[in-house]
């Protein structure tokens, strides 16, 4: 079922109570221009209205690419610095609500997932990649740096020098790679990647709702405090979810020995 059908630059399709958001402008390989940007929004705010959703899935449209970054063209006709910040710092709002969205979020990583592309993968829960798929920020090259949030949240994920080397070089890496630096999940065939994405969605939209939220939660404002500050977001996070008839559900569910139908209250 597809939903939003006044989109052009992206489709987004209601699976059983997941949806799968496809960015479709292969013919650039899915590069991302302002339009797209602001579908994307217009995607997110469905999503979160739509309460069966309960995970997303991001893939790119065709076989090579997942995104190739920002669209280059555009990015060639900005003219000042002050206009450069506004449209990163639009870009970096907008992955920051895909990666804060109370639901997990799968990258379906397909291809080049190259500048904007990566950091786009990067604010995903869940990165699965096809064994074909290419990593990189490229936009030393292009004179520039990453401006959607690149150069922190690969050194968050996979360390400091990490970042810089694949920021400085502008260097590739495959999805091998990219599975060792931690950045990946898993790698699977290009075949299959499709079919992977859709049952790893399929079982994150059987569980129980409000723990995914908190667990989600807790993890992403966790690894940006101490320790301590951390295990207290844990524990009164632990509290709240106790506090959900689904935690009742699960347990009575594993009790009688059944499988427990979770309601996200
Ligand atoms: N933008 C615009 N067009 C693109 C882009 C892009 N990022 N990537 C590919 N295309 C277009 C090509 O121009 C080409 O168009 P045409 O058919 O009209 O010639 C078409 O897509 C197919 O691409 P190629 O022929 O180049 O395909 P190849 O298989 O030869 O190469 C590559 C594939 C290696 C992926 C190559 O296309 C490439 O290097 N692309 C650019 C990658 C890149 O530099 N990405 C970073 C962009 S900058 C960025 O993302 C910054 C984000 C933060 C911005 C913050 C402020 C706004």
């Amino acid at each position: 079922e597809g939903i939003g059908l006044d989109f052009t630059q992206i489709t987004l399709e209601m699976e059983d109570g997941w949806a799968l958001l496809t960015i479709n402008r292969p013919k650039v390989l899915n590069a991302l221009n302002q339009e797209t940007l602001q579908e994307l929004e217009r995607a997110l705010d469905e999503v979160e209205r739509r309460k069966e959703i309960r995970a997303l899935v991001i893939t790119g449209a065709g076989e090579k690419a997942f995104v190739a970054g920002a669209d280059i063209t555009e990015l060639r006709r900005i003219e000042t610095a002050g206009e450069a910040e506004r449209q990163a710092t639009l870009g970096q709002t907008l992955f920051t609500r895909l990666e804060e969205l109370p639901i997990p979020v799968v990258m379906a990583v397909n291809g080049y997932a190259l500048g904007g592309g990566f950091e786009l993968a990067l604010s995903g829960d869940i990165l699965l990649a096809s064994d074909q798929a290419q990593f990189g920020l490229p936009e030393i090259n292009l004179g520039v740096l990453p401006g959607y949030g690149g150069t922190q949240r690969l050194a968050r994920l996979a360390g400091k020098n990490t970042a810089k080397y694949f920021a400085l070089t502008g260097d590739r890496m495959d999805a091998e790679t990219a599975y060792h630096l931690g950045i990946v999940q898993r790698v699977v065939p290009a075949a299959n990647l499709k079919e992977e994405a859709k049952s790893l969605a399929a079982k994150l939209a059987r569980k129980a709702p409000i723990a995914i939220r908190y667990i989600k939660q807790v993890i992403n404002q966790g690894s940006e405090t101490d320790l301590k500050t951390g295990l207290r977001l844990e524990a009164s996070s632990f509290g709240v979810v106790f506090d959900s008839q689904d935690r009742v559900e699960g347990m009575d569910a594993f009790l009688e020995k059944r499988k427990p139908s979770f309601r996200g209250e």
